[in-house]
């Protein structure tokens, strides 16, 4: 049994989607498997061929928007703890999916963006976005074509609210990291920045990855979250 934090900082990878339906990234059958990262996750393969990546990103909005897709009970399980929990909460997820506000996390950061936001290149306005989007759509603000993208964060930009995050890790007293393979940096250094403050270091994944936490829970998020959240708020 762990003993009660008074902080806790949870960060979330595709892993704890995948039981609701949607690919992991680095998966033998993933998101990626049938295109070159550099082509559909860095500014520069944008540049190349936008429709491509307009495209990917479309197919996967319609995904997430179809009636396949629905959190799962690892997702509810978070958002429970939150409500429950009398200490501070921040979930961080790197996730572009909705799953977490949909099964009700309140203190929550998109750190890679959000697959139902797309930016204007001229203004940086963000939008909702429900519906396939490509370079001929017009942008909302400034009325042209061929400036809007989607509002997720690629290989060589500044991932979103750093800041805030930063913060939250050296200020918590536990880090919780769940189904992330930790090969994509900052997020691969969360748990280092938590241990400089003595935070204790938890995984939960189907398998142990190479990060050294303090504790690994291997299995599927939709058992090992809401068997560890609930005995949490026991202990
Ligand atoms: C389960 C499960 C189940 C399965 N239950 N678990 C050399 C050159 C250029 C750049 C770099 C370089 N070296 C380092 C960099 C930096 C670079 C980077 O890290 N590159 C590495 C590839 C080497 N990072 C960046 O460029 C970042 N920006 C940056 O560094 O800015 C500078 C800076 C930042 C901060 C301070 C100062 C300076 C930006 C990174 C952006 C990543 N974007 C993407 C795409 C987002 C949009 C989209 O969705 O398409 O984000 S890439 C992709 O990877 C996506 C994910 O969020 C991210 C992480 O993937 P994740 O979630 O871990 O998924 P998988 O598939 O890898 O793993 C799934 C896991 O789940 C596995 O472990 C399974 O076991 C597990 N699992 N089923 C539990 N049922």
């Amino acid at each position: 049994m762990t003993s009660r934090p008074r902080s806790i900082v949870v960060l979330t990878g595709a892993g704890i989607s995948a039981e609701s339906g949607i690919e992991t990234f680095r998966a033998a059958e993933g998101l990626w498997a049938n295109h070159h990262v550099e082509d559909v996750a860095t500014p520069g393969g944008f540049a190349k061929n936008p429709q491509l990546v307009y495209e990917f990103y479309n197919q996967r909005r319609r995904q997430l928007l179809s009636s396949e897709i629905s959190p799962n009970t690892a997702h509810s399980a978070l958002a429970k703890f939150e409500h429950e929990f009398d200490g501070k909460f921040l979930l961080v997820t790197q996730n572009v999916d909705n799953l977490h506000e949909r099964a009700g996390s309140q203190n929550l950061i998109h750190m890679h963006g959000e697959l139902l936001k797309m930016r204007c290149l001229n203004s940086r306005l963000v939008f909702d976005v429900g519906t396939d989007f490509d370079y001929d759509t017009h942008c909302r603000c400034c009325g042209s074509a061929g400036n809007l993208r989607p509002h997720v964060v690629w290989f060589g930009e500044m991932p979103l609210q750093m800041n805030r995050i930063n913060t939250a890790l050296e200020n918590c007293d536990m880090f919780v990291s769940i189904g992330t393979s930790g090969n994509v940096y900052p997020a691969s250094e969360f748990y280092q920045t938590a241990k400089i403050r003595k935070a204790s270091t938890v995984e939960l994944n189907l398998e142990r990855t190479g990060s050294s936490f303090d504790q690994h829970v291997c299995g599927p998020a939709t058992e090992s979250v809401p068997q560890f959240f609930e005995s949490l708020l026991r202990s």
